[in-house]
């Protein structure tokens, strides 16, 4: 009894989660004195002190002594977020060139994941030894050569009555025209693929209500055969003139159909619309009113090539001479019954419906958008579309109504040089705002306002959306700056039905004298800023040493229900029992004649602290395969598996099963081990790889 009472005596000031909690006379030292320390300023020593003996320094001392503002106080509260507590949010951010997904948490800016999608990574294991992961990256490659690198660009969450449901990832890579897809179960890449008759895509990915499809746009028109039109890459070739940019050169507007219960991308089932050599730009599929419309915009309808050698404008300009582009307004729905109805042709492995064709049907039209425009956002519900100037100082937002109402009144003001209908600007503009120099992107919170980033001005401005969202809106009503050149930003769940406010991720460009010099590529700057009152509040600068993201989603946290890990023996590409799995007491080594070749198959597991067996034998030139279980449940108990010198790393996390491949070309002894610091005997979980000549 007594014993009971002291253990609780020693345990009062803990409360469940192991947090301290502060007696009230201790509390009137710590929280009197910051509560003080805000009232009067900083500045001020110790308030309240209560006579505790040694008690910590003061709120007001610590920002005193740290040279902290009030405001900085304020933001550190707001986003610190100690060990054990979670974020509210979760962003996927585009790696850039690094070709990766970045998984940050929001409000804490605490980068939790770097998704390995295009690029090898090794701690992953992914592209340097399990051979699952070779054939994701194979996926993706373009029949012309290995590719170790993508420029992701636009991250996308799967959607179910077009809402973000947290199942799907995907991402595209504009350099090489691919898309990916990656499981939000273990936060993995599954497949990579290569978009076919397209160089390089820029606008999407954008998913269809029910992730049926995910929408893709090229960027830089690609080359297509003059005679059968399509792609190929290191084959098609069309000599560049401006006269076969018009004829030959094609942009492509695709629809990868989706099978979600597979999780992969079926190109038997994709379609893809030809567009004209406009230079499309951003995507985005709408819902509610707008379901069934895709949209995408462009620049460089001046079809400009370049060739300043030869006295024409430099490209830059020669792509800025027209007063408006094209919204592009595809009819997907309609574009999809047609093509299940036997519309179309097989170019490349993909069905395509010509250009000509896409025009007869009524699957394509025009809007005039102002001077070579940026950013596609439709609002929350599906109502408007929100078109960003980039050379104009405005915001052009188009009613879907509007738009619909002109196409079934044929309400063109002109047909495009290909053929295209072009709706009449004035039958189908709602408002145009205006927000200020260089607006790109507009994303959206859940009170009616619009947030859109000025790259030119520094600056994110606050505008109220029109009816029905707002009686009086239309209007900005505040700018708040940023530092610097804001590319794209995001709010939690934009561009879906139900935004989630509360904050807005600002991804800059350039971050100039906000952190310490290291060397002169300068990091990237992500500022975090509080939107949930009347005056937006910058809470936090995360530098970014990965460029150059581009894009991010952010998805409530608890939409997320990832794996802890594995089930025994499971294959994290398809989540289904390894053939090849093992339980301890199995691992054996077999040699086999296998088509006239000689194959060791190695049954290995790895378990704290052993790899079972740890001496490996092949023959020189014998295919060598390894199937290697982490026999362990224990979250977290992931074992790497390396062969020195054969430039071999794999990780295998709890419950995984992996085969590592490869051809036993040189003769040697060479070390294995675990690349995981996993137990106190980590550095004898090793073994020998002994290849005999
Ligand atoms: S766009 S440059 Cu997302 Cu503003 Cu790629
Ligand atoms: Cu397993 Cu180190």
């Amino acid at each position: 009894m007594a014993e009971e009472k002291n253990a609780k005596k020693n345990n009062k000031r803990n409360n469940k989660n192991g947090e301290t909690k502060l007696t009230r006379r201790e509390f009137l030292s710590f929280g009197g004195g910051f509560i003080a320390g805000f009232a009067v300023g900083a500045g001020i020593s110790r308030l309240g002190g209560g006579g505790a003996p040694a008690a910590p320094a003061s709120f007001a001392e610590i920002m005193e002594q740290r040279g902290l503002t009030q405001q900085d106080a304020i933001a550190a509260l707001k986003t610190y977020t100690p060990g054990g507590k979670y974020d509210e949010f979760i962003m996927f951010a585009s790696g850039g060139h690094s070709g990766q997904v970045l998984v940050i948490g929001v409000p804490s800016m605490r980068l939790y994941k770097v998704i390995a999608v295009f690029t090898p990574e090794p701690w992953q294991g992914y592209g340097y030894g399990l051979k699952e992961t070779h054939e994701v990256l194979k996926g993706g490659y373009n029949g012309i050569r290995p590719l170790s690198w993508g420029d992701t660009h636009h991250p996308e969450i799967s959607r179910t009555n077009a809402e973000f449901d947290g199942e799907w990832l995907f991402i595209n890579d504009k350099a090489n025209g691919r898309a990916a897809v990656i499981s939000l179960k273990d936060f993995e890449t599954k497949q990579i693929v290569k978009v076919p008759n397209t160089q390089t895509v820029h606008g999407g990915c954008f998913a269809t209500p029910n992730t049926e499809y995910v929408a893709i746009v090229s960027q830089y028109a690609t080359p297509w055969d003059p005679e059968k039109g399509g792609y190929i890459p290191g084959e098609t070739y069309v000599e560049l003139t401006e006269e076969n940019y018009k004829k030959y050169f094609r942009g492509t507007y695709t629809f990868l159909a989706f099978d979600r219960k597979r999780g992969r991308f079926d190109l038997s089932k994709s379609f893809q619309i030809e567009l004209p050599p406009y230079t499309q730009d951003l995507v985005a599929v709408g819902w509610g009113p707008s379901d069934g419309l895709a949209f995408c915009n462009s620049f460089n309808t001046e079809l400009a090539v370049g060739g300043v050698l030869k006295g024409k404008p430099p490209l830059e300009i020669g792509m800025s001479q027209n007063d408006f582009d094209y919204l592009h307004v595809i009819l997907w729905k309609k574009a999809e019954q047609y093509v299940k109805e036997g519309g179309g042709e097989v170019i490349n492995g993909i069905r395509v419906i010509r250009l000509k064709e896409a025009v007869k049907e009524g699957l394509i039209y025009f809007v005039p958008e102002p001077k070579s425009p940026h950013g596609c956002d439709i609002t929350p519900n599906g109502d408007y579309v929100c078109v960003s100037g980039k050379l104009d100082p405005v915001v052009t937002v188009y009613s879907v109504e509007k738009i619909k109402r002109a196409i079934e009144e044929k309400k063109f003001e002109k047909k495009d040089p290909y053929g295209v209908p072009v709706l009449k600007f004035d039958e189908v503009v709602e408002a145009q705002i205006e927000v200020g120099l260089g607006p790109l992107h507009t994303e959206f919170d859940d009170k009616g306002y619009a947030y859109t980033s000025l790259f030119i001005d520094n600056a994110v401005a606050r505008w109220k959306l029109g009816p029905p969202y707002n009686e009086d809106g239309w209007k900005v009503v505040e700018r708040i700056p940023i530092n610097y050149n804001v590319g794209h930003l995001a709010t939690p769940e934009s561009n879906s039905p139900t935004p989630k406010g509360k904050y807005l991720v600002s991804l800059n460009k350039w971050s100039i004298e906000r952190f310490p010099l290291v060397g002169p590529l300068h990091p990237q700057n992500f500022q975090l800023i509080d939107i949930s009152g009347e005056r937006m509040q910058l809470l936090y600068d995360m530098p970014i040493g990965l460029g150059e993201p581009h894009y991010a989603k952010i998805i409530s946290i608890e939409k997320l229900k990832p794996l802890d890990v594995y089930p025994a023996g499971t294959d994290p590409l398809t989540f289904q029992p390894h053939p090849k799995a093992i339980q301890q007491g199995q691992e054996r080594i077999e040699r086999k004649q296998e088509n006239g070749k000689w194959v060791t198959e190695i049954y290995a597991t790895l378990i704290r602290s052993t790899i079972t067996p740890d001496i490996m034998k092949a023959k020189v030139g014998d295919i060598v395969r390894i199937y290697l279980t982490n026999v362990e449940y224990t979250r977290d108990a992931t074992h790497g598996f390396c062969i020195a010198e054969y430039n071999i790393n794999a990780s295998l996390e709890p419950g995984e099963t992996g085969t590592i491949e490869f051809v036993a070309d040189k003769p040697g002894v060479y070390a294995i081990y675990c690349t995981e610091f996993c137990s106190p005997l980590h550095l004898e979980m090793a073994g020998w790889l002994v290849i005999e000549p």
